[in-house]
């Protein structure tokens, strides 16, 4: 890790009713899964939302964005960073697993599916970011592993109770090109390094350094408002974007 703070842009993913039993107390309300990412401009290709089945997560209420779902660690962050009313503090409305979560269904900004659910991935970590992580399995190599070991293991999705329809209709779009890897790079180098699952670490280590680095300098967009611009260029513009229209906050840690 570098020496000073990291940035993440947070991206809201609104709950849509019904929710799920652990959280009917805040029926009516504003609830967003906040999820960690540096990589904001790959938002158009969101196709599900990461929980992890084990960690907590805390509900508490923000000034200007509504009630947070995130991790307590993350929330006492936050409420240094001006999200609370008091400097420091913040109430929980309530706590809950993981597992409460799966299934759920939330509405995510940019992303051409309308609804995407929370499903599980084991390898998120608890003390970094928010312990919800958007699924962007076009550009992610960890993405594209977890949704992967869905789709082909019936007996996966059963365990966490998915229902085939949250999983099966969700493909990796093509939303950036990288001149070497092409229109899908996480697939392109899931299947140069022959990864099997999401517990390959090593490889998908070299997978992430060899797609993040190529997507920052050489990649170019390929829908929205920045169709054809290098990511490098526009990174920031999309950021700022999503955080106008409120799809989004700024966070450090
Ligand atoms: B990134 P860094 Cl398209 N546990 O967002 C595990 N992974 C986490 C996490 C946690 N608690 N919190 C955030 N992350 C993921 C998009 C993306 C990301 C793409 C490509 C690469 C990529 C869509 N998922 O990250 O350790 C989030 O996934 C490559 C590292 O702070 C976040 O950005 O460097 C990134 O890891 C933050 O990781």
């Amino acid at each position: 890790e570098g020496a000073g703070p990291q940035e993440y842009t947070l991206i809201k993913m609104e709950l849509q009713e019904p929710f799920p039993e652990a959280l009917k107390a805040l029926k009516g309300k504003q609830v967003n899964l906040v999820a960690a990412t540096l990589r904001p401009e790959t938002m158009y290709g969101q196709t599900n939302c990461w929980i992890h089945p084990e960690i907590k997560y805390i509900a508490f209420e923000t000034v200007k964005d509504g009630i947070f779902v995130c991790t307590k660690r993350a929330a006492r962050n936050m409420a240094y960073q001006d999200f609370t009313t008091t400097d420091g503090e913040f109430k929980v409305l309530l706590e809950i697993v993981g597992q409460d979560l799966l299934g759920a269904a939330v509405k995510s900004p940019l992303t051409s599916y309308p609804i995407v659910y929370c499903l599980p991935m084991l390898t998120i970590k608890e003390d970094k970011g928010t312990g919800i992580v958007t699924s962007v399995p076009s550009d992610s190599p960890d993405d594209y592993a977890a949704l992967l070991d869905l789709q082909k293991k019936p007996a996966f999705r059963e365990k966490y109770n998915i229902k085939d329809e949250m999983v099966l209709p969700f493909k990796p779009v093509p939303i950036l090109e990288i001149p070497e890897f092409g229109k899908l790079s996480a697939v392109h180098v899931y299947d140069k390094l022959k990864i099997q699952s999401q517990n390959d670490r090593e490889k998908l280590t070299q997978a992430k350094e060899m797609v993040y680095l190529k997507g920052f300098y050489d990649g170019v967009l390929l829908v929205g408002e920045f169709k054809g611009s290098k990511i490098q260029d526009v990174k920031k513009n999309l950021q700022n974007r999503l955080v106008e229209q409120k799809s989004a906050v700024v966070y450090y840690e």
